[in-house]
């Protein structure tokens, strides 16, 4: 038997019209009428054999029983994440619970310093922020639970009465996720796609709340010695792919999963590049995708620049993920970013 992927990476995206509203002219990625497509690479993995060609909205639409799964899938319109629709690009504002960051390593002070900053990243437009107390950079030790606990829940239980955007969790740990949800938290963020904890998915699937699945290859500490992939982009399609069925089993439906390609988690500077160039991709999961592209590494690879200077790489990586119909965006520098998306959309629209 086979063992044949087929995968449609949307490519060719046009502004709306009235035609291609009507549904003539392109097709609509996540059931949004402004992320319209005249075109898609249409990929054919066969164990090592990978075909790639370019087809037309019209060719995909009319092609064999086999696609139309996968074009349903690309086609079908995202339910609203936390409340929030997915009908523009949201800004996730990201809040770092971490004392090694502050100069005098105080609890309380890194606690009061993150509450200060997520009010301030709300005040400048962001949708939704993320908060964490384990760093998950390259290199980064792991945070035992208590420690975590200690960090996190005095941020998540002084801003949830406080803050409009919905609150998110960063956690690999299912007894963070559960005391974040009962605390008010509205979205779990794990960067280990609930693998890290075994009891992570019954937790998440408990908690009813919706969940971000990142991929990574490896753990933080050694993540990025060597990273290999046959294909980065099919191979990290494949991977969230399982991801998401795991966690159907597991009794957490589809439409409450996001997928993240996990930018620089376990991945060189070629694979980051080929990841976000080609991450219309993933919107075949059937889920929004997130993109954390922010201040990342490989910013620094391809310019010299350290992490503050890393801004205007972010700003550009910001766009192409945008460009490409993401729906949501985890940075740090929320004012540039709204600056940014709103140049981007008013050009769209204009
Ligand atoms: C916690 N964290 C750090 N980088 C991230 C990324 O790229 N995506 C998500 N979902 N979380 C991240």
């Amino acid at each position: 038997m086979s063992d044949k992927s087929i995968y449609i990476r949307p490519t060719a995206r046009f502004a709306p019209t009235a035609d291609a509203a009507a549904g003539s002219l392109g097709f609509a990625v996540a059931g949004r009428r402004d992320l319209l497509f005249a075109a898609a690479e249409l990929i054919e993995r066969d164990g090592s054999e990978i075909a790639r060609r370019i087809v037309s909205a019209a060719e995909l639409c009319s092609g064999p029983l086999q696609l139309a799964g996968l074009l349903e899938r690309l086609t079908r319109r995202r339910d609203p994440v936390a409340g929030l629709a997915l009908d523009r690009p949201l800004v996730m504002g990201v809040v770092n619970v971490t004392p090694d960051s502050f100069s005098d390593g105080g609890r309380y002070l890194a606690a009061d310093a993150a509450i200060a900053h997520a009010l301030q990243l709300e005040a400048e437009g962001a949708d939704i922020l993320d908060i964490g107390a384990e760093s998950t950079r390259p290199g980064a030790e792991p945070v035992d639970l208590q420690e975590e606990l200690r960090r996190v829940m005095p941020v998540i239980e002084a801003l949830a009465p406080r803050v409009r955007a919905p609150l998110s969790i960063d956690t690999r740990k299912a007894e963070v996720m559960r005391r974040a949800a009962r605390a008010g938290a509205a979205l779990l963020n794990d960067v280990s796609a609930l693998t890290h904890d075994p009891a992570a998915l019954q937790v998440a699937a408990e908690t009813g709340l919706p969940v971000v699945l990142m991929h990574a290859q490896g753990d933080p500490r050694t993540m990025q010695d060597d990273p290999r992939y046959d294909d980065v982009v099919l191979d990290v399609y494949d991977w969230l792919g399982a991801r998401i069925e795991a966690c159907e089993r597991a009794g957490i439906p589809r439409s409450r999963l996001l997928v993240d390609p996990g930018i620089g988690f376990g991945k060189t500077l070629a694979h980051n590049l080929a990841l976000l160039g080609a991450s219309s991709i993933f919107h075949g999961l059937g889920c929004a995708v997130l993109l954390g592209a922010s201040r990342k590494s490989f910013i620094g690879g391809l310019t010299g620049a350290d992490a503050q200077g890393r801004l205007p790489g972010s700003l550009a990586a910001a766009l192409l993920g945008v460009a490409q119909g993401l729906q949501i965006l985890r940075v740090h520098d929320v004012a540039a970013t709204r600056q940014a998306l709103a140049v981007w959309e008013a050009s769209r629209g204009a």
